[in-house]
């Protein structure tokens, strides 16, 4: 499913967010300082937009599996029950999407990315990760970028639990990136000693996406 191209609808908007990463839209060619909160090109927004290929899968907590493999020594495929075991932290934070808008003190709750990395034990050359989830949809990090406090594999927003259109049962949160790097519905997170680039990323968008440096399109 994940390489398979995209039709109607959803193909239409594809091809509109590539043309924006052909002309380079959205830039303002500013950079801007970390005291000031809101990164270059963006506008502040309270609601929560929701973006997406246009397919919300619907994952039932009961038939909930991530499998997490690559590069580990113990290679895992967790169930919701297990998921719920590890430790859980909640986390504030600032997200950024690349269509613009910013949304200002997200809280989250769910499995911190060390916990993950503590349960599956990276093998040497594991420097690369990437996501696939359950609409086809994938994306890519470095360690360094995986690997940070923050980060979480998210199960509630401001204390309930993560709706379909946000991602649930389970989504990645990775906010110091745009919010494309922060996979929804996700399913499989592998660990890669290359750089996997994905949905995105091959249609023109940068591969890392750092909002503060607007690497918007690569
Ligand atoms: N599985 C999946 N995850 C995804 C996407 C997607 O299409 N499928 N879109 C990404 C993009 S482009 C953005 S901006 C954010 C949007 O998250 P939100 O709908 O919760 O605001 O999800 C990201 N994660
Ligand atoms: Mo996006």
């Amino acid at each position: 499913m994940a390489d398979e191209e995209p039709s109607g609808i959803r193909q239409k908007l594809v091809e509109t967010k590539q043309a924006w990463a052909r002309a380079g839209r959205l830039l303002t060619g500013q950079t801007a300082t970390p005291e000031q909160r809101l990164p270059p090109g963006q506008r502040l927004v309270t609601d929560f937009p929701v973006l997406d290929l246009g397919i919300q899968p619907d994952v039932a907590k009961e038939t909930f599996r991530l499998t997490v493999d690559g590069l580990v020594e113990n290679p895992v495929t967790i169930d919701w029950a297990w998921l719920n075991e590890l430790p859980q932290e909640e986390r504030r934070n600032d997200i950024h999407c690349v269509t613009q808008w910013s949304r200002y003190d997200n809280s989250w709750t769910g499995v911190p990315v060390q916990a993950l990395l503590d349960l599956v034990r990276l093998k040497p050359g594991a420097r690369f990760v990437s996501f696939e989830a359950h609409d086809g949809y994938t994306t890519n990090l470095t360690m360094e970028d995986f690997a940070r406090p923050e980060n979480l594999l998210a199960h509630s927003w401001e204390g309930q639990p993560l709706t379909r259109q946000h991602g649930g049962p389970l989504r990645v949160v990775v906010p110091h990136l745009y919010l494309w790097k922060s996979t929804k519905w996700v399913r499989k997170i592998s660990f890669l000693s290359q750089n996997k680039p994905g949905f995105w990323e091959v249609r023109g968008y940068h591969d890392r996406g750092d909002p503060w440096l607007e690497e918007r399109y690569g």
